[in-house]
């Protein structure tokens, strides 16, 4: 396979590229760079192996609908190409429309999402998010004083990474084991979390203890935000697709010889939030209830969403 579309595939499967956005920000990045480089001059020939190509690209994870939607959304209109050259410039174009796109929904939702955050507020995070943590910081840089309960998030501990955003953002931030979550929720007056995949039920699926956090904060009258891209809506799900959870190596859990070897490690590394846990989605289309997601994937995706093999 092509160094670039193996490269930006296994930095994704070994998490150097995490977070839904960034893996399809990567992914459109590297079917773009492909075609770019692309040595043929057959249309065929070119389409062939970009199938080949984004199915890499898909198999590095599972989960993240986003990474589905940037590789399809670059790929949009090969299909219909009658020349090799048009086919190759509208990847590129399309990927870079991806990227820029996806990077001012992100801008977008901080601005949105800022809103939500009052004076004084107390917030609980999970994991990672990349767009939550943009909501947070744009708070604070409107000025806003507030305090932020991060969650390690084990096994990856992307909290850690989390804290570091925060701190260097000037947040007042607290670092907390996943298991402190239900005691530190009488604290807090809401949770920002991001989203890997969000359902056309507007159930969201995030890394795991996502649905923890969010039935703690339901028992302690907290409210529960997600901060999600509309690219992260999967319309397979439409269809009564479901969302594969992705199961990783247990080395990230046990050492090697640390429990007797007929004790066996799950190690899902995300879960489902039911919608009835959610308050509100917050998108770069606008707040909505889960309730509304459905609409705005049939207007979002159009009538192609009908045509999805
Ligand atoms: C990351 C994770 C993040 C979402 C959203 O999991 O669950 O909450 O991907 O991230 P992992 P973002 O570390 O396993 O990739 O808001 O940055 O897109």
């Amino acid at each position: 396979m092509n160094q670039i579309i193996s490269a930006t595939a296994s930095d994704i499967r070994d998490m150097r590229v995490r977070g839904a956005g960034r893996i399809a920000r990567a992914g459109a990045t590297a079917l773009a760079d492909y075609a770019a480089s692309y040595e043929g001059r057959s249309l065929e020939e070119f389409r062939n192996d970009l199938r080949k190509a984004s199915e890499v690209i898909l198999g590095s994870r599972p989960t993240a609908v986003s990474l589905w939607n940037g590789v399809h959304y670059t790929l949009r209109g090969i299909s219909s190409a009658e020349t090799f050259e048009a086919a190759r410039d509208s990847v590129i174009a399309n990927g870079k429309e991806f990227v820029t796109n996806s990077e001012q929904a992100v801008q977008r939702i901080a601005r949105i999402g800022a809103k939500r955050i009052k004076d004084g507020d107390v917030l609980m995070t999970h994991c990672n998010s990349s767009v939550a943590i943009g909501v947070i910081l744009e708070a604070v840089r409107q000025g806003k004083d507030i305090k932020v309960y991060a969650t390690e998030s084990r096994p990856w501990r992307q909290g850690i990474l989390t804290v570091n955003d925060l701190s260097k953002g000037g947040v007042d931030t607290t670092l907390i084991i996943d298991s402190a979550v239900r005691s530190v929720m009488s604290r807090v007056d809401r949770v920002f979390v991001g989203a890997d995949t969000i359902t056309s039920s507007g159930s969201l699926i995030n890394k795991i203890g996502t649905s923890q956090v969010a039935m703690a904060a339901n028992e302690a009258r907290a409210e529960v935000n997600v901060c999600s891209e509309t690219y992260k809506f999967s319309p397979k799900t439409m269809f009564g697709d479901t969302v594969t959870i992705e199961e990783r190596d247990i080395s990230e859990v046990v050492r090697p010889g640390e429990i007797p070897e007929n004790v066996r490690v799950f190690n899902p590394v995300f879960d489902t939030t039911p919608a009835k846990y959610i308050d509100n989605i917050i998108t770069e289309v606008g707040i909505m209830s889960p309730g509304a997601v459905y609409g705005v994937m049939v207007k979002q995706f159009g009538e192609s969403i009908f045509d999805l093999e």
